[in-house]
């Protein structure tokens, strides 16, 4: 009989394998803090950083890092202790965190599109004790309101700290900056960050980073992407991001001695003039926000961004057709990236050939990547036919944080982590993204867990069952659709209640990205066998509807 399974950390990767990763010299036993000091030391007067008409060299940022260290441990702040850090695009993003890499302190990753459900559930799962904001969103959005809804709840929050604009009766993190004092050294075997999921389960997941791995995935990658120091990185998508965090992104461009220009708002019309003024050499999109930049590039011409030598494109499904279209309107090279927070990253090589580029999404970062494309009873199945997508190796992690339960099915025994992905692998290990097994929905690079949305809409008292699934778009990839039975269906009409939903889901305090693109009312949910919702069935009955329009009860925001 099994006990009561434990709750973990940080699940460690066998010692066999640990060793060899040190021995291969991937893990180097270097901390992120470590990390930015050596680079200080390296390119001191370099540019390291620009953010509006704001600018830091590598020494500068090196020493503004300390200095917040302090402050934070002056707050009281401890290793090991947990901080859950939501900023919009903003260079005191790295200040943080590398002020926390230098104390031991694990950031929390979370998106400017979080909420209130979301930060709470990062507060709960890790014990965070402070909660790092800035007054405003780029949207106008008031973190300040979010920290007061939170500290009107029991909470292990303690600090709310402000880095830019009003800190109203928050702390302000420029009163902060303390006189610098030695640290001890960081232990790169411990967790520098916590990440987050995707997802496809009804509680978020977060995923323990360590310094080692997380620098090996991203050494590895600057070198795969050929970053220098004359490398200027748009940092476009979210700062706290994974892809632009580590793949290689901002601190890719930070290993490799180059300048991240951070931009506060995605759109073409922001980021073409940034790529102008700073002569911008890389940035990294995902599929929806390229098509964007690919229809202004196509109006206005090209000329602001002669610089672009390569566009990186991930987080979401890209299709040839679009990929096809990068070179002659945008003026630069693609790389398809295929990565995970979880870990396992694949990239097209800047030698490919142009087959390889528009229809494949590279391979691994590592020859320590251990790749298994499975069918349902876990069998390998023969190269080029379509299977789960397993995966191992330096920098994947070996588990969730303090999510056992899960755990157990997110890993198989011997600890490859079920990336839920469904795809096809070449010969010589290219990797093609065909489709997905896990209950999730990615709207643009944004991905929703079906559960979660689920289990919200169920606390609404009219709602008897829910199935919440993707439905096919030409801009965002795919947008989300709500399959609902009502408790009274006469109740009140359609339309109204469509509505009376979505606020339900705003108070309930969700991500906005996570409301239902649209609703549709069923008399009853199909189920399968055991009891299920036929999910298939109505993405199907989409399918079918987007052929010829059948009339359903519909509602669209
Ligand atoms: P997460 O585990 O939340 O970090 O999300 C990673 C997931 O995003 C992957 O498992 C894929 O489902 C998806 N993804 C990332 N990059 C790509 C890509 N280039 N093409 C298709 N799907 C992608
Ligand atoms: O979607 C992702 O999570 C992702 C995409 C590309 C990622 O984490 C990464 C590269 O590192």
């Amino acid at each position: 009989m099994s006990g009561p399974v434990q709750e973990v950390d940080l699940t460690p990767w066998p010692e066999d394998f640990a060793r060899h990763y040190r021995e291969r010299g991937y893990w180097r036993g270097q901390s992120l803090g470590a990390f930015l000091r050596e680079r200080a030391h390296q390119y001191g007067e370099r540019i390291a950083l620009i953010c509006g008409a704001r600018r830091w060299t590598y020494r500068e940022l090196d020493t503004h890092a300390d200095e917040v260290a302090a402050g934070l441990q002056a707050l009281g702040l401890r290793a090991g202790d947990r901080v859950v850090v939501q900023l919009p695009n903003i260079a005191e993003f790295f200040v943080v965190c590398f002020a926390c890499f230098r104390l031991g302190v694990i950031p929390v990753m979370a998106l400017p599109g979080h909420r209130r459900a979301e930060i709470a559930s990062f507060c709960a799962i890790s014990g965070a004790v402070a909660y790092l904001i800035a007054e405003r969103g780029a949207d106008g959005y008031d973190y300040r309101q979010l920290a007061r809804e939170l500290l009107a709840h029991p909470t292990s929050l303690r600090h709310v700290i402000v880095a830019q604009g009003d800190a109203a009766e928050f702390i302000a993190l420029d009163t902060l900056r303390h006189e610098v004092r030695p640290l001890p050294e960081r232990d790169a075997g411990e967790i520098a960050l916590l990440q987050l999921s995707g997802g496809s389960t009804g509680r978020p997941k977060l995923i323990p980073r360590t310094h080692d791995d997380y620098l090996y995935s991203v050494r590895a990658s600057a070198a795969i992407c050929e970053l220098g120091t004359d490398t200027v990185f748009l940092a476009v998508l979210p700062l706290a991001h994974n892809f632009p965090l580590s793949s290689p992104g901002t601190l890719g461009t930070l290993c490799a001695g180059g300048c991240v220009v951070v931009a506060p708002r995605p759109d073409p019309a922001t980021a073409f003039a940034l790529i102008a003024e700073h002569a911008v050499t890389q940035a990294a999109l995902v599929p929806a926000l390229l098509l964007s930049w690919l229809d202004a590039a196509a109006s206005r011409g090209r000329d602001a961004l002669a610089s672009l030598k390569c566009m990186q494109v991930g987080g979401a499904s890209l299709s040839p057709e679009v990929a096809a279209r990068v070179r002659p309107t945008l003026g630069c090279a693609l790389q398809q990236v295929f990565g995970m927070a979880e870990g396992l990253v694949n990239y097209t090589r800047s030698g490919d050939d142009d087959t390889r580029i528009l229809h494949t999404q590279g391979r691994p970062i590592s020859d320590d990547d251990e790749i298994r494309v499975v069918d349902d009873e876990d069998r390998d199945v023969a190269i080029g036919e379509v299977g789960h997508l397993l995966t191992r190796g330096p920098y994947t992690i070996r588990g969730y944080y303090r999510a056992a339960e899960h755990n157990a099915r997110a890993f198989t025994a011997d600890g490859f982590y079920r990336t839920g992905d469904r795809v096809r692998r070449d010969a010589q290990g290219y990797i093609q993204v065909v489709g997905r097994a896990k209950d999730q929905i990615n709207r643009g690079g944004e991905k929703i867990a079906a559960e979660e949305v689920e289990h919200q809409l169920l606390t609404h008292p009219q709602v008897r069952n829910v199935a919440l699934v993707a439905v096919p778009d030409a801009f965002l990839g795919e947008r989300s659709c709500a399959f609902v039975e009502l408790a009274q269906p006469d109740a009140q009409p359609r339309s109204r209640l469509a509505l009376e939903l979505k606020m339900h889901l705003r108070e309930r305090g969700i991500a906005t990205y996570k409301i239902p693109d649209r609703i549709e009312f069923v008399d009853a949910l199909p189920l399968t066998a055991p009891g299920k919702v036929a999910k298939q069935q109505l993405r199907e009955r989409l399918h079918g509807q987007a052929a010829n329009a059948a009339p359903l009860h519909r509602s669209h925001p």
